[in-house]
């Protein structure tokens, strides 16, 4: 790429466009490829999955794995880290009544608060800080707005950050191996999904302004929090319940019914893929092995063989295929998270990490002066020159 090669050209219909496909700045972390999904640093996500979640976070932001020595260092730094959380930034949790607002208010609210408790003003200290912290605030946000924080158990950092989040839940014995096994997994492929994402791009937005890293994740996790962008693995689950058969004309039925009361059909249809997700057949993948007999996990299967004709039929939607959501919450509900409503905060958790290496490279960016404030362009319509004494 040279410094005059002209990348795109814009005319009218990019306007109002939600900037779809216009480059506006280069990513180190990950990209997506329209068929072949999402790769961290050149390995596609599948190449990962089964990785230590903390190796596949150097990875984002190191821009390598770690060898041995490498990978001890940075899971010990984690576990310090999270030990070392002041005591009472969670406080404010349990001012929250139980039950109320979404999980996504909590957990952009917690991050805030994990903030304003301290901020060192250190982009990879406070990002370090907050990726070490995340397993006590969702476990906090589970057991308090669920009203049972008497189930909550003093932190073992050492554990890991999945492990660590599943122990404190108050989980043990085989339930806790198949949420571990089934929560890294998930984890570690919603990590990062290149640079334009709407999470990923509003966290980067906030911090160009050299807002916190704080400001910054809670900014990223409300941009998350709709039904669109990260809400989608609720509703997709949501839907499944309502559709409550995995009998293909039944499903077909529903879809239509859907279509022509002009609402989305979750967990279908992409802004940059333009295939099937591999994330999506790789949870499939795991739901074979770890809820073949699955109620909702059948209904999910019976979604993708019977949705993709349908959506063909409407040739302005460009991706008639299954995302990433179609079964994440069929997957989180056989392993015993029966809420829906909450499986978006383990989207915006895995995402934390993709985000905060993303704004760590933009502050470097420039020989260290940092990326210049976002100030994207809108062009002025329908406002002629008027005076209030005309
Ligand atoms: N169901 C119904 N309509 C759909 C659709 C779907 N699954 N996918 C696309 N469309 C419609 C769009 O709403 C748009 O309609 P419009 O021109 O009347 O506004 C048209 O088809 C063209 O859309 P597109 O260029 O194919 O996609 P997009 O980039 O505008 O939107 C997305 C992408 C994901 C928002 C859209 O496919 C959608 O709403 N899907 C369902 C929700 C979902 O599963 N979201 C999760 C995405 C992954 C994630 O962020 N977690």
């Amino acid at each position: 790429m040279s410094d005059d090669e002209t990348l795109f050209s814009i005319s009218e219909v990019h306007l109002d466009s939600g900037l779809r496909g216009i480059p506006v700045g280069t990513c180190k972390t990950s990209y997506v490829d329209p068929i072949d999904g999402v790769h961290y640093v050149g390995y596609p996500v599948g190449d990962l999955a089964n990785l230590e979640e903390e190796d596949v976070i150097f990875l984002l932001m190191n821009k390598r794995l770690p060898d041995e020595a490498e990978s001890n260092a940075f899971r010990k730094e984690l576990a310090h880290r999270g030990e070392e959380i002041p005591t009472g930034a969670l406080r404010v949790l349990e001012n929250l009544t139980p039950g109320s607002g979404h999980p996504m208010d909590w957990l952009s609210i917690g991050i805030m608060s994990m903030g304003a408790a301290e901020t060192t003003g250190d982009v990879r200290a406070d990002s370090m800080n907050l990726i070490a912290r995340m397993p006590e605030l969702m476990a906090r946000i589970f057991l308090l707005r669920g009203g049972n924080p008497e189930n909550l158990r003093p932190r073992r950092t050492k554990l890991g950050l999945v492990e660590n989040f599943v122990h404190m839940l108050g989980v043990d014995g085989d339930e806790a191996e198949r949420m571990n096994r089934v929560l890294r997994f998930f984890f570690i492929l919603h990590m990062d999904h290149g640079g334009g994402n709407l999470s990923t791009f509003s966290g980067k937005a906030v911090a160009s302004g050299r807002a916190s890293v704080y400001a910054s994740l809670a900014s990223a996790m409300n941009a998350l929090s709709g039904p669109l962008h990260g809400r989608a693995n609720q509703a997709c689950l949501e839907f499944v319940q309502r559709i409550g058969t995995s009998d293909p004309e039944e499903i077909e039925k529903f879809v239509r019914s859907e279509l022509a009361a002009k609402r989305p059909i979750y967990g279908f249809g992409h802004g940059v893929l333009r295939a099937e997700d591999p994330r999506a057949r790789l949870l499939i993948e795991l739901g074979s092995e770890v809820c073949p007999d699955d109620e909702y996990y059948k209904v999910v299967k019976s979604l993708r063989e019977v949705v993709p004709k349908i959506l063909k039929e409407h040739p302005k939607i460009k991706n008639p295929y299954p995302n990433v959501d179609i079964a994440s919450g069929s997957l989180l509900h056989a392993i015993g998270f029966r809420k829906p409503h909450y499986y978006t905060t383990f989207f915006g958790w895995a995402r934390v990490a993709g985000i905060c290496a993303q704004i760590l490279d933009e502050r470097e960016s420039r020989d260290g002066r940092g990326v210049p404030i976002y100030r994207p362009k809108y062009i002025a319509i329908e406002q002629p020159m008027r005076r209030l004494t005309d």
